[in-house]
């Protein structure tokens, strides 16, 4: 299967901004209504993390895809994750804090939250505004095992492994 990634997260956590930034594309973001397949990225509306009745789409997008990116706003003071959520999805696992750059941003509760969720595997501290981590996070995905992705996120400057 090609590398591609699906980013799941509350709604309005940056997602389809981060998305966008992956792909190197400059226009405004709108609502996510749907599953919005592009060519190495699956991008979700946030209901679908939201609400428990659309779990059973998220796991079977999943199957589509190598790595799932978590997604959660360094400025939200909640996690809309289950905890132990990614022990359900047999992919790579990669933790992402978007909105580092936010004048509210505490980058790291948001650390904290997705160590609650994430068993092993990469957190990216991420800014679509200031481009910091994109470029992390779009290695990680070439990437096709947990070895290479943390062997690799160790030698990162906005990465780090829990
Ligand atoms: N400061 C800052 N704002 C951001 C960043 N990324 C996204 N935003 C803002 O966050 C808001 C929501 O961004 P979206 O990308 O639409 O969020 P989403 O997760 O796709 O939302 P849904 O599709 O509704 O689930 C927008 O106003 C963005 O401009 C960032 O890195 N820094
Ligand atoms: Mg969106």
């Amino acid at each position: 299967m090609k590398n591609r990634a699906m980013l799941i997260g509350a709604i309005g956590t940056g997602k389809t901004t981060l998305t966008l930034a992956l792909l190197g594309k400059n226009v405004k973001p709108y609502k996510t209504q749907s599953l919005i397949y592009y060519d190495w990225i699956v991008d979700t509306p946030g209901e679908y993390t939201e609400n428990p009745l659309y779990y059973k789409s998220i796991m079977t997008t999943a199957l589509e895809v190598t790595h799932v990116l978590f997604i959660q706003d360094a400025t939200k003071r909640n996690s809309i994750f289950p905890p132990g959520f990614s022990t359900g999805i047999n992919k790579h696992i990669i933790g992402v804090v978007t909105k580092c750059d936010h004048e509210n941003a505490d980058v790291d509760r948001a650390v904290g939250y997705l160590k609650k969720v994430i068993n092993k595997g990469p957190i990216v501290l991420t800014s679509a505004v200031e481009n910091q981590g994109i470029q992390d996070l779009q290695k990680l995905i070439t990437c096709s095992s947990m070895k290479e992705i943390r062997d690799l996120a160790s030698t990162l400057e906005n990465a780090l492994i829990v």
